[in-house]
């Protein structure tokens, strides 16, 4: 039988990677770790809320019940304070960056971005939702973080990752050395190595994009939508369209069989419904350390430059070869190829 390789040692071998790390990361990775492990406990007893009391209600226990997506973010927040190697966190669920000001933890060396419970229109009808996180360097040297320091490009990300409450709960990550994933054994209770070095492939048959709002949508991607539709044995078309509506479900589906991810702007959304800073950016990140592209349409997602912390942007993210096929229909002109190369090389 193959020993098992739990999340934790898996951090503690990789430090090694980083010859002048002294652990500040691997400890943040830790902690989000245990968040998640008791983030998913709540989240698997979701559909017992109407036996023991709805949310903003008292259960029987004479517990208050909180929401999912503010439990979640509690959780997350309260392992970072207690941790000590992070001193702001950017939560999708505050308006404000929240600063970390205790001693151990004001002048540490990471800030977290988090999208703690994404997808949280699904809790209601048991589908998977994820939990979607970012980490940066600090840049300033002293003093209390400045909002450059959050606003960085995705590009300068030290780490990135997403935890999908599934079928099984898994948490997949990358500190740019490629990416791996770590499935939860709830009999041990430790996110054990189950995907080690995930690759994307090239080539994909998945496309995922809330159809719905085809009207919307540029010409571009209504081409590329049809294109997608059209019977083409050589290519294997008509490619199945399959989209959850989380994108962390989405995208890991994409991830393990290939596929293109699509979040386009449109006349509901004319910046994209995506936030950039803690959904698009980790992601992109994960995506192109696994050989996949990442792209609002015109530049790479890990180069824009965030202008506020919940900044939107449009995303299409997947396998190279249908990213760069879809980035022909958007230059209006599917003869010509405008290619997206894959920055990061293979780890
Ligand atoms: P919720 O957290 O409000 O459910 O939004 C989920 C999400 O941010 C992302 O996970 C989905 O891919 C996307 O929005 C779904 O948006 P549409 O419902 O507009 O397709």
């Amino acid at each position: 039988m193959t020993a098992v390789k739990t999340l934790g040692q898996f951090i503690i071998e990789k430090q090694a990677d980083f010859p002048y790390a002294k652990g500040e990361l691997s400890r943040l990775l830790r902690d989000i770790g245990i968040a998640a492990k008791i983030v998913n406990r709540e989240v698997n007893k979701a559909g017992l809320v109407d036996i023991l009391g709805d949310a903003g209600t008292t259960n029987v226990q004479g517990e208050g019940q909180k929401k999912l997506d503010v439990y979640a973010n509690e959780q997350f927040i309260s392992a970072l304070r207690s941790g000590g190697e992070c001193c702001v966190v950017a939560s999708e669920e505050n308006d404000e960056c929240i600063y970390i000001e205790s001693e151990i933890s004001k002048n540490a060396k990471y800030i977290v971005a988090i999208d703690p419970l994404d997808g949280s229109s699904n809790i209601d009808v048991n589908v998977a939702i994820g939990t979607i996180f970012s980490i940066y360097r600090r840049r300033s040297l002293e003093g209390k973080p400045l909002i450059g320091d959050v606003l960085q490009k995705g590009r300068e990300q030290v780490a990135a990752g997403y935890v999908i409450y599934g079928s099984s709960t898994m948490l997949v990550y990358t500190t740019g050395k490629g990416v791996n994933g770590f499935t939860l054994d709830p009999s041990i209770g430790e996110f054990c190595l189950s995907h080690p070095k995930m690759r994307i492939p090239k080539e994909g048959k998945i496309y995922s994009i809330n159809e719905g709002n085809y009207v919307h949508f540029p010409q571009g991607v209504k081409d590329y939508i049809k294109y997608c539709q059209e019977e083409d044995d050589d290519s294997g078309r008509p490619y199945t369209s399959r989209y959850i509506g989380s994108m962390v479900a989405d995208i890991h589906r994409n991830l393990i069989k290939g596929g293109i991810f699509l979040y386009p702007v449109s006349s509901a959304y004319p910046k994209g419904k995506l936030r950039l800073v803690y959904e698009c950016n980790p992601m992109a990140f994960i995506l192109e350390q696994a050989g996949g592209i990442a792209t609002d349409g015109s530049n790479r997602i890990l180069d824009l430059v965030p202008d506020h912390l919940h900044q939107r942007s449009a995303i299409f993210l997947g396998s190279e070869n249908m990213v760069n096929k879809l980035m022909e229909f958007l230059s209006g002109n599917n003869l010509v190829t405008r290619k997206v190369e894959n920055v990061i090389s293979a780890p």
